[in-house]
């Protein structure tokens, strides 16, 4: 039997953080305080480092397709990140989207819990990738629940509060599938590919979205909000909900944080393709830091190849220098991703021949 994000294990149980931070914090918990950040080379906010800016309506008219596809050649090749805008995603369909987000994390903790994720598997409201008591604690809580295929929907996640929660979701999720499908298609041209050899997969892709809390925090320079990581998925398209900045991607060895362009998504690209294209595209390490006084939230939708695709390089691309990574079939991919704790590019690294 196929296995999904609900039984490939959970995370261990720990302390809710909304919770925590509605506290007066007189002592934070070691588990929180990362001592690494004290070293910390983060690139300033002026410097002019930004990730580039990718119109998709260029992408798809012929008078602007040639030059725009180079662009998005060179984004995905030299930075594995970027802002999509003309993305066609309605602006009424994100707006929702953030504003049921803003409002279920304003629910009473105990209504939350009613969703909290069981034990064996990663869906629902809590944190994710604790594996031992010792481990690091992002200073976050998270919502995460599996959108497409629409038979893998487990709906006891689907909060039905605030009531347009799951429409919007529903909504939300079938735009974005159309813009990671296309955006597949175009980099599989990239990549010298008939479009449909990296499309296909993503055609029924099984589509994850997590929804991130971040509260305010005292001690914010001490903490983080998310550990760095890649995206073990596909493509990630990501939306910041308020205008609390936060997300740092890992560029020459220095954290650049990101200025998001409001209506864009930041997109970037994660292990899934970096694998499959044999290490042409790479993931990228990101992280989220926190604000003193202010809370943050993002959402982000993970786009993975369907169930049954073996996770590894396609064929074409190891004509010339052979494979860089191992073929695994998408299953154990799941169960590597699901024992590991977030560490870097980790998982990748274990792909790896
Ligand atoms: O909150 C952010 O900006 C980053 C979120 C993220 O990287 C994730 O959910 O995997």
């Amino acid at each position: 039997m196929s296995k999904n994000f609900t039984d490939v294990g959970g995370s261990l149980p720990v302390e809710n953080v909304q919770a925590l931070a509605s506290k007066e914090l007189k002592n934070l918990s070691d588990r929180y305080i990362r001592p690494e950040l004290e070293h910390d080379d983060v690139v300033p906010t002026d410097n002019s480092l930004e990730i580039p800016v990718i119109d998709l309506s260029r992408l798809l008219d012929q008078q602007y397709a040639c030059d725009e596809l180079a662009k998005l050649h060179s984004a995905c090749l030299d930075w594995g990140f970027f802002q999509l805008i003309n993305h066609g995603v309605r602006e009424e369909v994100i707006e929702k989207m953030k504003v049921d987000t803003e409002d279920f994390f304003r629910l009473p903790l105990k209504e939350k819990k009613a969703y909290s994720q069981l034990p064996d598997g990663m869906e629902g409201y809590g944190q994710a990738f604790v594996t031992s008591e010792e481990q690091k604690l992002d200073w976050a809580d998270l919502h995460f629940i599996i959108t497409k295929p629409v038979q893998e929907r487990k709906m006891r996640f689907w909060p039905t509060n605030p009531t347009s929660f799951r429409e919007t979701m529903e909504k939300y999720s079938t735009e974005l599938q159309k813009v990671a499908m296309c955006l597949t298609g175009m980099m599989a041209k990239n990549l010298g590919l008939e479009s449909d050899l990296l499309m296909k997969p993503f055609e029924n892709c099984i589509q994850s979205v997590r929804l991130n809390y971040y509260p305010p925090c005292p001690h914010a320079k001490k903490v983080l909000g998310l550990t760095p990581h890649s995206d073990a998925t596909g493509l990630t398209l990501l939306v910041q909900v308020n205008e609390v900045n936060g997300l740092h991607i890992k560029k020459d060895e220095k954290w650049v944080p990101i200025k998001p362009i409001l209506g864009a998504f930041i997109v970037n690209i994660g292990d899934a393709i970096e694998i499959m294209s044999n290490g042409i595209y790479k993931s990228i390490e990101h992280r989220a830091v926190i604000n003193t006084d202010k809370e943050r939230l993002s959402i982000a939708a993970f786009h993975d190849p369907e169930y049954g695709t073996k996770i590894g390089p396609l064929p074409d691309l190891v004509k010339e220098n052979g494979a860089k990574y191992k073929s695994i079939d998408y299953e154990d991919y799941l169960i590597r991703l699901s024992n590991n704790k977030l560490d870097g590019k980790s998982l990748i690294d274990q792909m790896k021949l």
